[in-house]
């Protein structure tokens, strides 16, 4: 078995990925043609913890250790909410679009999702956990354009269900995302 690229996400309803689509294609033109390497509407995300190189026979026990932690917490909304950049505007690396979590819920489980992780042998993650979805990556050395280039997401909400384990596949395209174990949370569905 070889060793294969993983991280934990959040997947997001296809209404959510379709609006958050838009509001890409709206922030596109403003941006150097090839400055950008957007975020196809189907693999935007929300991540919890990136694994990277994963041996591909610790994938069963990652889902396992997933379907614990997911059935500790309840089903819970999130709320798209602003948009931005990292590390800042000036020097944008990555646009993204927030989620209100204002009852912690996410916090909460990707805390325990780090635990997990940890227990599992991965190294702590050093940086503060700043949940986004990314809409775009900018391509090293290209500036922001003046002016107005961040649109704020459409006022709208979803429920999170389950947690994943994602294959990511390097391709010249963009990387190619496969669901390897879905770990539903405590009252799916709700
Ligand atoms: P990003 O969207 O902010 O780039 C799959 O690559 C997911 O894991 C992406 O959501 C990505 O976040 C996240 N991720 C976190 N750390 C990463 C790293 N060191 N390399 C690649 N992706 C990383």
């Amino acid at each position: 078995m070889g060793v294969i690229r993983t991280f934990i996400a959040i997947r997001l309803p296809g209404e959510i990925e379709r609006a958050l689509g838009r509001l890409a294609a709206g922030i596109r033109p403003a941006w150097p043609e090839r400055g950008v390497r957007w975020v196809k509407a189907e693999n935007i995300h929300l991540t919890l913890r990136f694994l990277g190189a994963t041996e591909e026979e610790r994938v069963g026990g990652i889902g396992e250790g997933l379907a614990a932690v997911a059935g500790e917490h309840e089903a819970f909304e999130l709320a798209l909410a602003g948009s931005g950049c990292f590390p800042n505007g000036r020097r944008p690396r990555v646009i993204w679009t927030g989620v209100a979590d204002d009852a912690g819920r996410l916090v909460a489980l990707q805390s325990d999702i780090e635990g997990l992780v940890r227990e599992l042998g991965w190294e702590a993650e050093t940086r503060d956990y700043r949940p986004h979805l990314t809409l775009g990556r900018v391509r090293q050395g290209v500036k922001p354009p003046q002016g107005y280039w961040c649109g704020d997401p459409p006022a709208m909400t979803f429920a999170v269900g389950a947690v994943e384990l994602i294959e990511s596949a390097l391709q010249p395209g963009g990387a190619e995302y496969r669901t390897r174990y879905t770990a539903p949370l405590r009252g799916r569905g709700v």
